[in-house]
């Protein structure tokens, strides 16, 4: 590798290396090293905060230096890169994680025990890393994870913003957003590179030049704000391995270039208050989920994150040397949603107006280049830019997408003379008034693949979303690939004592590698020794739940009870409210029966568990929450209950909470209306730790139910390809025409005579599913849903042996849900890289 030490001084360097720990006193030398230099304090004022961050920063150090040799091995070695853009990484915590990906957990905690301090009070003091929204951004953080773990080299790319999803206070039984000021103490987990400073411009105009080399004519853009992005990296380590890869997230800052019409006109406080202007761009992480808002700060931040990323791919290429027609050959993109797309247009606009390549050479390597993974069928999800927003923040690029989109559709016009329905239909503009940039065309026509995240949403982009593209493009460019999860995180870290009973069973954790290692478990279904012990962890994980739901409530459960947990974004298609409206006919049930002595005899013991944030500008969304808790009010205080129900509402659930939660579950419900999930992520987690679920047959509930067999999931309600059909019927509905069936009108009744509070605040909820049209089919699946808890009851009470037995069985086979499972198949069919070994 080239260095500008001359090889003579090589030798010293080599000598005088730093040295990773590999023993407790190696650790603890370098823990109290960091106490004393790192944050300047001693023995004498060390609290639980500055050991966080003197032993998370002895962990970072042994990241570094295998980051370093990481990084020399893929320079060396010249070997094609991946990067994943993605707008978001859900990371969540990183200590415990790294503790574990690099197997010195037993070790860290023994050192700083014997310095006065108790590992798992260290963890806690870890903020989350929230820089996502749900699924699309736990993918993200998943992928990565396995990047390292199987030795690719990858890394992601994104935004580093300031305030990562809102923290959700429940006040009086709302959703109360507070800020999430994540880096409020210094963060040991980032490099800051504040040398790699990156200019990203904006606005301005574009212009015909001169090319001085050639002297041909092109366009130029001329921006006229300038921000600087900074790059700051997260080292990602692999399990069991020392590949540790770069996750590079961007800052906006100010250019230190003045505005000097502002200074000469003696207006110095306002030069400078502009440019301060800049910080804003990545200051906060847009908290909606599956709902596109076309804000220009959006936009903005996703030019500034792709422009600063492909920048730097860039220039990491040109070091290379090579001819730019080989740029695909050492560099994979992969577009986590449509949220990059711009960078389909800058990396041509690179290529044509800067690097002077004629434009069907650069269009060829664009193609080559991205690729597309698509998460959502819903059209309020759907990123659609108006024209005029986009023409002023970018006017180069808009010039680029009319070129791009006229080659296009000439090529379409020749395939299919005459068909201007299709063409319109493709086009990357949407002549609607205003007009529109269709984000998810653009994607689609500038990648060399797309992909959806489970089976049945591949096949409805193929038969209904993208199906003009199918007939442009061929079936072939449009694939599948499942989501799945990092083991080592959802097995492995959030539930210790399971993945220690498979160790000891499979002969060690080489499992976590290659979970398809899980189906010998099969052969344990009858030792009643190891069911026993299965069973007593489960008891444990739910007393620690039990723990963390009083803490976060005052609420007392009963770790015997049934405990049903459904915690995601709340979201109307992912029907919490379907969940409630069950939980509400179950209290009224449970309020017939004549006695308790009744109530005992036809109840199971259950807590409702249900989790998750709204979009603060979703009213719908916070209704549920807020009926969720006043129905919870109601029933945890009703002396008639006791434990036969409880309802609880999660505060603030993220990925730290999740990794307690999720152990914790008897059954989990993943009850979207068919045909609206992508995938679903928590789904397979659940099911990994030996909790059953109740689903719709939607997303990847689907292939779970193919892999661990239909007798060992609780599934109901209408079919995707009927639900067409079914809206269409609900059209008619109004309250002289009632389609609510008497199970579901019970509920209604209820609510509307203030069983709950003031009925008034859920009129909408109620309203939109009696007169509205029902759009999410609660109606058309309430019985079926009704019917199929009570199977779930039954079967918890009445045959526990059996219900252990689809436990251990599902486990057995959710081998094929390993996030490196997603990743293989990403390198082989679309990104076609390889592992690097030494
Ligand atoms: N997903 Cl479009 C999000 O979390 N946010 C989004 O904005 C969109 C999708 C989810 C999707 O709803 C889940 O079904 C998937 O499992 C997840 O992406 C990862 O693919």
């Amino acid at each position: 590798i080239d260095s500008i030490i001359p090889s003579e001084s090589r030798e010293l360097w080599k000598k005088f290396g730093s040295k990773e720990f590999n023993t407790v006193e190696e650790f603890q030398a370098s823990f109290i090293s960091h106490v004393e230099k790192t944050l300047a304090r001693s023995m004498y004022n060390c609290d639980n905060l500055a050991a966080y961050q003197a032993a998370s920063s002895a962990v970072r150090d042994k990241l570094i230096l295998h980051w370093n040799k990481t990084q020399q091995l893929h320079t060396a070695k010249d070997i094609k890169r991946v990067y994943y853009f993605s707008f978001e990484f859900l990371m969540g915590r990183a200590m415990d994680n790294a503790l574990i990906n690099l197997d010195i957990k037993d070790l860290t905690k023994e050192g700083v025990n014997k310095l006065g301090f108790n590992l798992e009070d260290l963890l806690e003091i870890e903020p989350d890393a929230g820089l996502g929204n749900g699924g699309l951004g736990r993918l993200a953080a998943c992928f990565v994870d396995s990047l390292s773990t199987q030795n690719y080299a990858g890394w992601g790319y994104g935004v580093r913003y300031q305030y990562g999803i809102f923290a959700q206070k429940i006040i009086d039984g709302y959703q109360v957003e507070t800020p999430d000021y994540w880096l409020r103490f210094s963060n040991p987990w980032e490099l800051p590179r504040l040398e790699i400073q990156i200019p990203v411009d904006y606005y301005g105009f574009t212009q015909t030049v001169k090319d001085l080399k050639t002297g041909k004519s092109k366009k130029q853009w001329f921006g006229s704000e300038r921000v600087l992005a900074v790059a700051y990296d997260f080292p990602v380590p692999g399990y069991d391995t020392a590949n540790v890869n770069n996750l590079r997230m961007w800052s906006a800052q100010p250019t230190t270039e003045f505005d000097f019409n502002k200074f000469n006109q003696g207006d110095y406080q306002n030069s400078v208050a502009e440019q301060q202007k800049a910080e804003s761009i990545t200051a906060v992480l847009y908290p909606n989920d599956n709902f596109y808002q076309g804000k220009e700060l959006r936009l903005k931040q996703q030019y500034f994150w792709v422009a600063a990323s492909l920048h730097d791919i860039i220039r990491r290429f040109i070091k290379t040397k090579r001819n730019w027609s080989e740029f695909p050959d050492q560099v994979a993109i992969q577009l986590n949603d449509t949220h990059p797309t711009v960078a389909v247009v800058e990396l041509q606009r690179v290529l044509v107006d800067i690097e002077g390549l004629d434009w069907d050479t650069a269009w060829q390597i664009v193609i080559k280049t991205f690729s597309y993974t698509n998460h959502t069928v819903m059209q309020e999800a759907l990123e659609k830019w108006p024209l005029d927003l986009f023409g002023n923040l970018l006017p180069r690029h808009l010039e680029i997408i009319y070129d791009i989109n006229l080659k296009f559709l000439q090529q379409v016009e020749k395939k299919f003379p005459g068909d201007n329905d299709l063409l319109s239909k493709v086009s990357i503009i949407e002549e609607s008034s205003p007009k529109n940039i269709r984000m998810a065309n653009l994607a689609i026509i500038g990648s060399h693949r797309v992909n959806g995240v489970a089976e049945l949403h591949s096949e409805l982009l193929r038969t209904t979303l993208f199906k003009d593209f199918v007939k442009v493009f061929g079936v072939e460019k449009f694939t599948n690939v499942t989501n799945g999860i990092t083991p080592r995180r959802w097995l492995r870290e959030a539930n210790p004592e399971l993945s220690e009973l498979i160790a000891s069973k499979l002969g060690g954790f080489g499992y976590l590698t290659n979970l398809t290692e899980l189906k010998k478990l099969e052969s344990f279904i009858n030792d009643s020794s190891f069911k026993k012990r299965w069973a007593e962890i489960k008891v444990n994980n739910k007393k620690r739940l039990s723990l963390l739901v009083k803490n976060l409530t005052g609420i007392d459960i009963n770790p015997d009870s049934l405990f049903d947990i459904q915690v995601k974004r709340i979201h109307e298609y992912k029907r919490q409210q379907l969940n409630i409206f069950g939980v509400i006919h179950r209290y009224l049930q449970l309020k017939k029966c004549k006695n308790n002595e009744e109530r005992v005899k036809l109840y199971t013991p259950k807590v409702s568990i249900i989790g998750g944030k709204a979009a603060p500008g979703y009213y719908m969304a916070k209704t549920i929450i807020k009926l969720i808790n006043s129905v919870g009010d109601v029933i945890n205080k009703d002396p008639d209950i006791g434990d036969l129900l409880k309802v609880v509402f999660v505060p603030d659930y993220n990925v730290s909470k999740a990794q307690i939660i999720t152990s914790a579950s008897d059954v989990s419900e993943h009850i979207s209306t068919a045909g609206t999930e992508g995938s679903g992520t928590s789904n397979m987690k659940f099911v990994l730790n030996g909790g059953l679920i109740i689903g719709t047959v939607d997303g990847a509930n689907v292939e779970i139910t193919r892999e661990i067999g239909e007798e060992n999931i609780f599934l109901f309600g209408n079919l995707a390809e009927n639900v067409e059909q079914l809206r269409h019927n609900h059209k008619f509905n109004s309250l002289e025409n009632n389609i609510v069936p008497s199970s579901l009108q019970e509920v209604f009744d209820a609510i509307e005579s203030n069983t709950f509070g003031d009925s008034s605040e859920y009129k909408s909820l109620i309203d939109s599913i009696k007169i509205h049209g029902d759009y999410y089919l609660v109606t058309d699946d309430f019985d079926s849903y009704l019917q199929t808890q009570k199977l779930v009851d039954d079967e918890f009470r009445n045959h526990r042996d059996e219900w252990i037995v689809k436990c251990i069985s599902s486990v057995a086979n959710m081998g094929f849900f390993s996030s490196d499972r997603c990743i293989q198949e990403y390198a082989e069919n679309i990104w076609n890289v390889e592992p690097v070994q030494e």
